[in-house]
């Protein structure tokens, strides 16, 4: 097992899934704009529809097709309900009154074009509408009403405070302070790892997976998302906001990282061992899926 590339077409793989994604974000945020105001629906709009990786819903469509699911409009509709909350974060990330940021992929952030009391609404509006999105299309996929509901409380459960709220609370209580091994990988695994390892999780959920699928899923989704957070961190601490499209550095906001707790060259090290461990947990699961492997390759390698 290495994080080494494999002969896998991952760039193929995330055309065509970011093609699905965007179709079923434009569909669901269509179906959203008629209960918001024209100002909220276009700040929801610019969130949203801005150009992100889309990791989190092809992390999800991708452990749906693994495990089984006819991948379709549905499909990408539960992946959607993750990049809602992921941008609604984004957006409410970017507030005065939180990491104050003017640029985020590679335009102005949010507020700066809508305004700070439209954004926090349009961010607030995305919550529930991700949950009943989660809902409706895990519905739309065959899930009983029950289990429905349940793909829709991960979604939850990750984005509240035990999960991304309580991990960016930590984030702001921790600014110019000094954080120790333990209290940085709790927070991150919060504020970034609940999300990224719900989205493998709740695809599996959708196509029905088994119980010890689920789990292999969810420490897959884990260890990627460690991995992902030691690589935003070098990359922070290596690239301009230039090429990452965002603004201000960790250094500027005085927060601790993985690259300042560890150095660079042990940071490193680090996420290609949590990519092993993700991707031994598939192993251990007999999930065969060459789209995850390489999904969580890109993880550590990507350059933005
Ligand atoms: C009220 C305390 C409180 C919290 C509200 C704002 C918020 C909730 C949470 C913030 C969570 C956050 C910003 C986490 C950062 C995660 C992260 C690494 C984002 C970058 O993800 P990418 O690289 O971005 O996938 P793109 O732009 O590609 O989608």
């Amino acid at each position: 097992m290495s994080a080494e590339a494999t002969s896998y077409d991952l760039e193929a793989h995330l055309a065509r899934s970011r093609a699905g994604v965007e179709a079923a974000l434009e569909r669901v945020l269509a179906d959203l704009a008629p209960r918001l105001s024209p100002v909220v629906a276009a700040a929801v709009r610019h969130g949203v529809l801005s150009e992100g990786k889309r990791l989190r819903p092809i992390l999800c469509v991708s452990a749906f097709s693994a495990c089984g699911g006819r991948s379709g409009p549905a499909a990408f509709e539960l992946a959607a309900s993750l990049e809602m909350i992921h941008a609604y974060s984004l957006m409410h990330d970017d507030l005065p009154s939180m990491d104050d940021a003017d640029l985020r992929r590679g335009r102005p952030s949010t507020h700066r074009e809508h305004g700070e009391g439209v954004t926090m609404r349009a961010g607030a509006a995305l919550i529930p509408a991700a949950a009943l999105q989660a809902r409706r299309a895990s519905l739309a996929l065959g899930n009983s009403a029950e289990w429905a509901g349940e793909i829709a409380g991960v979604l939850m459960r990750a984005a509240g405070a035990g999960g991304m709220v309580g991990g960016q609370w930590l984030d702001l209580l921790a600014e110019g302070e000094a954080l120790d091994e333990e209290a940085l990988d709790g927070l991150h695994e919060r504020k970034t790892g609940a999300l990224l390892a719900a989205a493998p999780l709740m695809g599996g959920m959708a196509a029905g997976a088994e119980g010890h699928v689920l789990d292999a899923l969810h420490l897959y989704g884990r260890g990627l998302g460690l991995a992902f957070q030691i690589t935003d961190d070098v990359l922070d601490a290596t690239q301009s906001a230039e090429t990452l499209g965002k603004n201000p550095s960790d250094a500027a906001l005085a927060k601790a990282t993985y690259v300042t707790v560890h150095g660079l060259a042990e940071a490193r090290e680090r996420a290609v061992g949590a990519v092993e461990r993700a991707l031994a947990a598939l192993d251990r699961g007999g999930v065969d899926a060459p789209a995850l492997d390489a999904l969580a390759r890109y993880a550590v390698g990507r350059d933005n």
